[in-house]
């Protein structure tokens, strides 16, 4: 058979030596050297896994990450009476909530919300030391730290969400709970208690970087698919050769839209859509309920929203007034 092209899709897998990685300057107790082949994931990606490196705080992470997970999992299988069937059924219903709103920021009874926050400490231990992996991993490789402040930006929300709006509220019951149903609620009712969340200028912009990333994506991806015949996917002869593909791909987009990005610039205008996204989120999330009570009213107030049309104005007419 003869293969015209490849790229990352091809169905040819050749398979060589493990490549086990440059050498940087970490530390070789951590470092694996075992690899294996999977043709399954030849498919989506690179066939080889591994070699894995088990740092301390991988390994702390995991451990920190798994204990929330279980002390999550136990606390809703107690609450069906440790009925396994009954937690399989309603496991989408069950959760773990926070305490409520009388214990204010003190340290509840553990099932009173005390378990809330002990899953809540370890889950965010495990947040941190894998930052702190992503950090180490990509210092050791020599590598810039792009992936690690964008993964510090999902993290601001997430923080905002669970620990910095509750103390600046005074209460751990303003946390999300720990569950699927009950966080989707949870969402619901906070954009219904503070006047509707899509007021929100901040959550306004998290929407616009949410989709534009997604535009962005799509964008990218299918441009780069698109000129894999022409070598587009082969990235660093893209950027030094000349006639490449991507100054193919470059002046399609110049011909529909006029202008286009350039082989670096794209992965920068993806990077800061995506950090964006959480980066707004959190602020408009810190402001509800601190700074603002009601974001309809809010935009009103700053001619962004109209008021209530007046329907009702044949019933609130003031009989004083005279006229109709
Ligand atoms: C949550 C933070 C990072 C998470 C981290 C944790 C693990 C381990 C472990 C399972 C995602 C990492 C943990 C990896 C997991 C195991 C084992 C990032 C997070 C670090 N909204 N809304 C947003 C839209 C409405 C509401 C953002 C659209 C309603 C609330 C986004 C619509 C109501 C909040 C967005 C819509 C409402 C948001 C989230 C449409 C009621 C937030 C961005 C079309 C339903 C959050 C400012 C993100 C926020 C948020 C989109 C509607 C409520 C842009 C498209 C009106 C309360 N909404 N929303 O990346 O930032 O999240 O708000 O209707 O808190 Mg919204």
């Amino acid at each position: 058979m003869m293969i015209e092209y490849q790229n990352i899709f091809t169905r040819v897998q050749v398979e060589g030596k493990p490549d086990l990685g440059v050498v940087a300057g970490d530390s070789p107790v951590w470092r694996g050297k075992k690899t294996s082949e999977i043709t399954l994931l030849g498919r989506i990606g690179d066939a080889q896994i591994g070699p894995f490196y088990l740092g301390f705080t991988g390994v702390a992470s995991i451990a920190a990450g798994l204990t929330a997970f279980l002390i999550i999992g136990f606390n809703m299988w107690a609450s069906v009476n440790w009925n396994p069937q009954e937690f399989i059924k309603q496991l989408f219903w069950l959760s773990l909530d926070p305490p409520s709103p009388k214990y204010g920021l003190s340290f509840p009874p553990m099932n009173d919300g005390g378990w809330f926050l002990v899953a809540g400490f370890f889950f965010t231990a495990s947040v941190f030391l894998w930052w702190t992996r992503v950090y180490t991993r990509a210092r050791a490789h020599g590598m810039g730290t792009h992936v690690a402040w964008a993964f510090a930006s999902a993290i601001w929300l997430f923080l905002v969400l669970g620990f910095i709006r509750p103390v600046l509220m005074g209460s751990w019951a303003e946390a999300v709970p720990y569950g699927i149903f009950s966080h989707l609620d949870w969402t619901a009712a906070f954009s219904i208690r503070y006047g509707n969340l899509f007021y929100n200028p901040f959550h306004m912009l998290s929407i616009a970087f949410l989709y534009g990333s997604a535009l962005l994506f799509a964008m990218h991806g299918a441009t780069i698919l698109a000129v894999t015949r022409y070598g587009g996917d082969r990235e660093i002869e893209q950027i030094v050769d000349r006639g490449t593909a991507s100054e193919r791909a470059a002046l399609f987009w110049r011909w529909t839209m006029g202008f286009n990005a350039s082989m670096e610039s794209i992965h920068r205008w993806a990077w800061w859509f995506a950090v964006l996204t959480t980066l707004t989120g959190g602020i408009g999330i810190l402001l509800t309920g601190t700074v603002v009570d009601n974001w309809y009213l809010w935009a009103v107030k700053h001619g962004v929203a109209p008021s209530y049309p007046p329907v009702w104005d044949p019933i609130t007419v003031d009989p004083m007034a005279g006229g109709n």
